[in-house]
Protein backbone atom coordinates (compact mmCIF):
# COMPACT_ATOMS: atom_id res chain seq x y z
CA UNK A 1 0.00 0.00 0.00
CA UNK A 2 0.80 3.36 -0.77
CA UNK A 3 4.47 1.91 -2.15
CA UNK A 4 4.60 4.41 -5.24
CA UNK A 5 3.22 7.12 -2.91
CA UNK A 6 5.97 10.38 -3.19
CA UNK A 7 5.02 11.49 0.45
CA UNK A 8 5.72 7.91 2.10
CA UNK A 9 8.66 7.59 -0.13
CA UNK A 10 10.06 11.43 0.68
CA UNK A 11 9.57 11.37 4.50
CA UNK A 12 10.54 7.13 4.76
CA UNK A 13 6.81 6.86 6.62
CA UNK A 14 4.29 4.19 6.43
CA UNK A 15 1.00 6.26 5.95
CA UNK A 16 0.57 9.34 3.88
CA UNK A 17 -0.97 11.24 7.09
CA UNK A 18 1.00 14.46 8.56
CA UNK A 19 -0.22 15.43 11.96
CA UNK A 20 -1.25 19.12 12.72
CA UNK A 21 1.31 21.12 14.35
CA UNK A 22 -1.29 22.43 17.21
CA UNK A 23 0.49 24.81 19.50
CA UNK A 24 0.64 23.50 23.49
CA UNK A 25 -0.89 20.99 21.69
CA UNK A 26 1.36 18.40 19.60
CA UNK A 27 4.14 17.95 21.70
CA UNK A 28 6.62 14.56 22.02
CA UNK A 29 3.85 12.14 23.43
CA UNK A 30 1.66 12.86 20.56
CA UNK A 31 4.38 13.10 18.04
CA UNK A 32 5.47 10.15 19.15
CA UNK A 33 2.27 8.08 18.90
CA UNK A 34 1.66 9.41 15.55
CA UNK A 35 4.73 8.47 14.19
CA UNK A 36 4.81 4.61 15.51
CA UNK A 37 1.23 4.78 14.08
CA UNK A 38 3.37 4.99 10.74
CA UNK A 39 2.17 8.57 10.33
CA UNK A 40 4.27 11.80 10.34
CA UNK A 41 4.32 13.21 14.14
CA UNK A 42 5.23 16.67 14.75
CA UNK A 43 6.15 18.74 17.77
CA UNK A 44 4.98 22.32 17.75
CA UNK A 45 7.62 24.92 18.80
CA UNK A 46 4.36 27.49 19.02
CA UNK A 47 5.78 29.93 21.37
CA UNK A 48 7.86 27.34 23.52
CA UNK A 49 10.86 28.93 25.20
CA UNK A 50 14.33 27.13 24.01
CA UNK A 51 14.77 25.03 26.82
CA UNK A 52 11.37 23.60 26.76
CA UNK A 53 11.30 22.61 23.05
CA UNK A 54 14.97 21.33 23.49
CA UNK A 55 13.03 18.65 26.20
CA UNK A 56 10.32 17.66 23.72
CA UNK A 57 12.82 17.02 21.20
CA UNK A 58 15.13 15.23 23.19
CA UNK A 59 12.04 13.17 24.65
CA UNK A 60 9.93 12.35 21.02
CA UNK A 61 13.92 10.88 19.98
CA UNK A 62 13.09 8.31 23.07
CA UNK A 63 9.62 7.85 22.90
CA UNK A 64 10.27 6.63 18.84
CA UNK A 65 12.65 5.73 16.32
CA UNK A 66 10.10 6.75 13.22
CA UNK A 67 11.15 10.13 11.37
CA UNK A 68 9.28 12.82 13.22
CA UNK A 69 8.76 16.14 12.21
CA UNK A 70 8.77 20.09 14.21
CA UNK A 71 6.51 23.11 13.03
CA UNK A 72 7.90 26.53 12.93
CA UNK A 73 5.52 29.24 13.86
CA UNK A 74 6.69 32.14 11.88
CA UNK A 75 4.53 35.09 13.74
CA UNK A 76 6.13 33.80 17.05
CA UNK A 77 8.80 35.84 18.68
CA UNK A 78 10.97 32.87 19.06
CA UNK A 79 11.45 31.34 15.62
CA UNK A 80 14.94 31.51 15.01
CA UNK A 81 15.61 29.74 18.52
CA UNK A 82 12.77 26.72 16.86
CA UNK A 83 15.21 26.99 13.49
CA UNK A 84 18.07 26.80 15.30
CA UNK A 85 17.37 23.51 17.63
CA UNK A 86 16.18 21.76 14.26
CA UNK A 87 19.52 22.10 12.84
CA UNK A 88 21.62 20.92 16.20
CA UNK A 89 19.08 17.90 16.52
CA UNK A 90 19.02 16.96 12.89
CA UNK A 91 15.27 16.98 12.84
CA UNK A 92 14.17 14.89 9.58
CA UNK A 93 11.67 17.06 8.75
CA UNK A 94 10.63 21.10 9.77
CA UNK A 95 7.16 22.34 8.34
CA UNK A 96 6.58 25.77 8.39
CA UNK A 97 3.35 28.14 9.18
CA UNK A 98 1.89 31.51 9.39
CA UNK A 99 4.34 33.59 7.53
CA UNK A 100 7.22 33.44 4.81
CA UNK A 101 9.41 30.03 4.90
CA UNK A 102 12.41 31.76 2.72
CA UNK A 103 15.25 31.91 5.92
CA UNK A 104 14.22 28.71 6.96
CA UNK A 105 14.35 26.72 3.59
CA UNK A 106 18.07 29.02 3.53
CA UNK A 107 19.55 27.52 6.60
CA UNK A 108 18.05 24.34 6.65
CA UNK A 109 18.26 22.58 3.22
CA UNK A 110 21.86 22.30 2.80
CA UNK A 111 21.95 19.95 6.52
CA UNK A 112 19.56 17.78 4.45
CA UNK A 113 16.77 18.75 6.43
CA UNK A 114 13.44 18.70 4.75
CA UNK A 115 11.59 22.12 4.77
CA UNK A 116 7.45 21.69 4.32
CA UNK A 117 5.90 25.31 4.39
CA UNK A 118 2.14 25.34 5.02
CA UNK A 119 1.04 27.82 2.04
CA UNK A 120 -2.42 29.39 2.32
CA UNK A 121 -2.01 30.48 -1.91
CA UNK A 122 -1.03 29.00 -5.16
CA UNK A 123 1.93 31.91 -5.31
CA UNK A 124 3.55 31.30 -2.12
CA UNK A 125 3.21 27.28 -3.41
CA UNK A 126 5.33 28.39 -6.49
CA UNK A 127 7.76 30.73 -4.69
CA UNK A 128 8.82 28.27 -1.95
CA UNK A 129 8.92 25.31 -4.73
CA UNK A 130 11.50 27.59 -6.61
CA UNK A 131 13.08 28.52 -2.70
CA UNK A 132 13.65 24.39 -2.52
CA UNK A 133 10.62 23.15 -0.53
CA UNK A 134 10.37 19.33 -0.53
CA UNK A 135 6.63 19.72 -0.62
CA UNK A 136 3.87 21.94 0.49
CA UNK A 137 1.08 21.67 2.68
CA UNK A 138 -1.86 23.42 0.98
CA UNK A 139 -4.07 24.47 3.85
CA UNK A 140 -7.52 25.32 3.44
CA UNK A 141 -9.89 27.83 5.53
CA UNK A 142 -11.65 24.96 6.99
CA UNK A 143 -8.61 24.18 9.24
CA UNK A 144 -7.94 25.16 12.94
CA UNK A 145 -6.26 27.78 14.26
CA UNK A 146 -4.60 30.71 12.11
CA UNK A 147 -6.38 30.12 8.40
CA UNK A 148 -5.88 31.67 4.89
CA UNK A 149 -8.83 32.34 2.63
CA UNK A 150 -9.02 30.12 0.56
CA UNK A 151 -10.96 26.54 0.84
CA UNK A 152 -9.16 22.89 0.81
CA UNK A 153 -10.81 21.94 -2.07
CA UNK A 154 -9.81 24.98 -4.21
CA UNK A 155 -6.55 25.58 -3.16
CA UNK A 156 -5.66 21.48 -3.05
CA UNK A 157 -6.61 21.18 -6.67
CA UNK A 158 -4.95 24.75 -7.83
CA UNK A 159 -2.10 24.15 -5.53
CA UNK A 160 -1.44 20.32 -7.47
CA UNK A 161 -1.87 21.78 -11.03
CA UNK A 162 0.43 24.40 -10.39
CA UNK A 163 3.64 22.86 -8.31
CA UNK A 164 5.78 19.84 -9.18
CA UNK A 165 6.67 19.22 -5.81
CA UNK A 166 4.17 17.10 -3.62
CA UNK A 167 1.19 18.26 -2.03
CA UNK A 168 0.03 17.62 1.50
CA UNK A 169 -3.57 18.78 1.40
CA UNK A 170 -4.71 20.45 4.69
CA UNK A 171 -8.30 21.90 6.48
CA UNK A 172 -11.12 19.36 6.73
CA UNK A 173 -9.74 16.50 6.98
CA UNK A 174 -10.64 13.72 9.53
CA UNK A 175 -11.88 10.11 7.95
CA UNK A 176 -11.36 7.87 5.27
CA UNK A 177 -13.38 10.48 2.98
CA UNK A 178 -11.41 13.15 3.49
CA UNK A 179 -8.12 11.20 2.72
CA UNK A 180 -9.89 9.97 -0.69
CA UNK A 181 -11.27 13.30 -1.25
CA UNK A 182 -7.31 15.22 -1.46
CA UNK A 183 -6.32 12.54 -3.32
CA UNK A 184 -8.85 12.76 -6.16
CA UNK A 185 -8.10 16.12 -5.91
CA UNK A 186 -4.35 15.93 -6.46
CA UNK A 187 -2.49 15.87 -3.00
CA UNK A 188 -0.32 12.69 -2.16
CA UNK A 189 -1.03 13.15 1.83
CA UNK A 190 -2.83 14.88 4.17
CA UNK A 191 -2.48 16.58 7.36
CA UNK A 192 -4.89 16.24 9.93
CA UNK A 193 -4.98 17.74 13.52
CA UNK A 194 -8.64 18.38 15.07
CA UNK A 195 -8.98 14.46 15.10
CA UNK A 196 -5.51 14.41 16.65
CA UNK A 197 -6.85 16.40 19.34
CA UNK A 198 -9.05 13.40 20.68
CA UNK A 199 -5.90 11.29 20.85
CA UNK A 200 -5.30 9.06 23.61
CA UNK A 201 -1.65 10.14 23.96
CA UNK A 202 -2.63 13.65 23.24
CA UNK A 203 -2.19 15.95 27.09
CA UNK A 204 -4.61 18.86 25.87
CA UNK A 205 -7.01 19.32 28.68
CA UNK A 206 -9.91 16.83 28.63
CA UNK A 207 -12.09 20.03 28.47
CA UNK A 208 -10.65 20.91 25.30
CA UNK A 209 -11.73 17.31 23.91
CA UNK A 210 -14.70 17.49 25.08
CA UNK A 211 -15.61 21.02 23.47
CA UNK A 212 -14.53 18.89 20.14
CA UNK A 213 -16.54 15.97 20.57
CA UNK A 214 -19.53 17.90 20.93
CA UNK A 215 -19.32 19.62 18.24
CA UNK A 216 -20.71 20.20 15.40
CA UNK A 217 -20.17 21.46 11.36
CA UNK A 218 -22.03 25.20 12.68
CA UNK A 219 -19.92 25.44 16.07
CA UNK A 220 -16.21 27.05 15.07
CA UNK A 221 -16.14 30.91 13.55
CA UNK A 222 -13.22 32.99 12.77
CA UNK A 223 -12.22 36.02 14.53
CA UNK A 224 -9.19 38.42 13.98
CA UNK A 225 -9.84 38.80 10.42
CA UNK A 226 -9.38 42.82 11.37
CA UNK A 227 -6.27 42.03 13.04
CA UNK A 228 -4.90 40.52 9.57
CA UNK A 229 -4.80 37.31 11.71
CA UNK A 230 -7.84 35.17 11.26
CA UNK A 231 -8.29 31.96 13.58
CA UNK A 232 -10.56 29.58 13.43
CA UNK A 233 -11.86 28.04 16.98
CA UNK A 234 -15.03 26.54 18.58
CA UNK A 235 -17.43 29.71 19.73
CA UNK A 236 -17.62 30.39 23.22
CA UNK A 237 -17.61 33.95 25.81
CA UNK A 238 -14.19 34.41 24.31
CA UNK A 239 -14.80 34.28 20.85
CA UNK A 240 -18.23 36.69 21.56
CA UNK A 241 -16.24 38.93 23.44
CA UNK A 242 -13.40 39.29 20.62
CA UNK A 243 -15.87 40.04 17.90
CA UNK A 244 -18.14 42.16 19.77
CA UNK A 245 -14.53 44.36 20.65
CA UNK A 246 -13.62 43.98 16.40
CA UNK A 247 -17.14 45.56 16.11
CA UNK A 248 -16.39 48.76 17.93
CA UNK A 249 -12.98 48.89 16.01
CA UNK A 250 -10.80 48.63 18.93
CA UNK A 251 -7.25 49.05 18.27
CA UNK A 252 -5.40 46.44 17.25
CA UNK A 253 -3.16 46.32 20.20
CA UNK A 254 -5.75 46.14 22.68
CA UNK A 255 -6.97 43.24 20.74
CA UNK A 256 -3.66 41.56 20.73
CA UNK A 257 -3.47 42.29 24.43
CA UNK A 258 -7.24 41.09 24.74
CA UNK A 259 -6.30 37.76 22.98
CA UNK A 260 -2.79 36.51 24.28
CA UNK A 261 -2.86 34.03 25.89
CA UNK A 262 -5.96 32.33 25.60
CA UNK A 263 -4.95 29.28 23.36
CA UNK A 264 -2.96 28.18 26.42
CA UNK A 265 -5.83 28.87 28.98
CA UNK A 266 -7.85 26.83 27.13
CA UNK A 267 -5.28 23.81 26.05
CA UNK A 268 -3.35 23.57 29.44
CA UNK A 269 -5.66 25.15 32.10
CA UNK A 270 -9.16 23.60 30.66
CA UNK A 271 -11.01 27.12 31.06
CA UNK A 272 -12.88 26.72 27.53
CA UNK A 273 -15.25 29.27 28.22
CA UNK A 274 -12.08 32.13 28.46
CA UNK A 275 -9.71 30.25 26.25
CA UNK A 276 -9.19 30.05 22.68
CA UNK A 277 -10.77 26.64 21.29
CA UNK A 278 -8.93 26.10 18.13
CA UNK A 279 -10.57 23.97 16.34
CA UNK A 280 -11.06 22.53 12.42
CA UNK A 281 -14.44 22.55 10.79
CA UNK A 282 -14.40 19.22 10.34
CA UNK A 283 -15.19 18.86 14.57
CA UNK A 284 -18.45 16.94 14.21
CA UNK A 285 -17.11 14.47 12.78
CA UNK A 286 -14.76 13.40 15.61
CA UNK A 287 -16.76 11.11 17.90
CA UNK A 288 -14.39 9.98 20.44
CA UNK A 289 -11.15 9.48 22.01
CA UNK A 290 -8.84 6.66 20.49
CA UNK A 291 -5.25 5.92 20.50
CA UNK A 292 -3.65 8.20 17.44
CA UNK A 293 -2.19 4.71 15.92
CA UNK A 294 -5.96 3.41 15.89
CA UNK A 295 -6.92 6.62 14.05
CA UNK A 296 -4.35 5.98 11.64
CA UNK A 297 -5.26 2.88 10.92
CA UNK A 298 -9.50 3.59 10.63
CA UNK A 299 -9.12 6.39 8.19
CA UNK A 300 -6.25 4.53 6.06
CA UNK A 301 -8.69 1.56 5.85
CA UNK A 302 -12.01 3.74 5.00
CA UNK A 303 -10.57 5.49 2.29
CA UNK A 304 -8.80 2.02 0.93
CA UNK A 305 -12.47 0.53 0.70
CA UNK A 306 -14.28 3.23 -0.44
CA UNK A 307 -11.47 3.61 -3.16
CA UNK A 308 -12.62 -0.01 -4.44
CA UNK A 309 -16.31 0.88 -4.07
CA UNK A 310 -16.44 4.65 -5.72
CA UNK A 311 -16.32 3.47 -9.74
CA UNK A 312 -19.65 2.08 -8.82
CA UNK A 313 -21.14 5.34 -8.09
CA UNK A 314 -20.74 5.85 -11.55
CA UNK A 315 -22.49 3.59 -13.14
O1 LIG B 1 -0.12 28.41 11.48
C1 LIG B 1 -1.15 27.83 11.32
N1 LIG B 1 -2.08 27.71 12.28
C2 LIG B 1 -1.97 28.21 13.53
S1 LIG B 1 -0.63 28.98 14.19
C3 LIG B 1 -1.42 29.16 15.63
S2 LIG B 1 -0.69 29.92 16.99
C4 LIG B 1 -1.55 31.33 17.14
N2 LIG B 1 -1.93 31.63 18.36
C5 LIG B 1 -2.62 32.74 18.60
C6 LIG B 1 -2.96 33.59 17.57
C7 LIG B 1 -2.57 33.30 16.31
C8 LIG B 1 -1.87 32.14 16.07
C9 LIG B 1 -2.65 28.64 15.56
N3 LIG B 1 -2.94 28.09 14.39
N4 LIG B 1 -1.44 27.22 10.15
C10 LIG B 1 -0.57 27.31 9.04
C11 LIG B 1 -0.97 28.40 8.14
N5 LIG B 1 -0.10 29.17 7.56
N6 LIG B 1 -2.21 28.75 7.80
C12 LIG B 1 -2.10 29.80 6.94
C13 LIG B 1 -0.76 30.05 6.79
C14 LIG B 1 -0.07 31.04 6.02
C15 LIG B 1 -0.66 32.26 5.74
C16 LIG B 1 0.07 33.20 5.01
C17 LIG B 1 1.22 30.76 5.56
C18 LIG B 1 1.91 31.68 4.85
C19 LIG B 1 1.35 32.89 4.59
O2 LIG B 1 2.15 33.74 3.88
C20 LIG B 1 1.82 35.06 3.78
C21 LIG B 1 1.15 35.35 2.52
O3 LIG B 1 0.78 36.54 2.38
O4 LIG B 1 0.93 34.44 1.70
Amino acid sequence: MFSSNRIVQLLKIKYPIVQGAMAWVADADLAAAVSNGGGLGIVAAGNMPREMLERELIKVRKLTDKPFGLNIMLLSPTWQDAMELAAEYSVPVVTTGAGLPGKVIDRLTPLGIMVIPVIASVTLAERVEKQGAKAVIAEGYEAGGHVGDITTMALTAQTASAVKIPVIAAGGIADGRGLLAAFVLGAEGVQIGTRFVCAKECNAHDNFKQKIIAANDRSTVVTGKTLGHPVRAIKNKFTQEFHEMEERHTPIEALDKFGSGRLRAAVVDGDVERGSVMSGQIAGLVKKIQPAGEMIEEIVREASDLASSIGGRFE
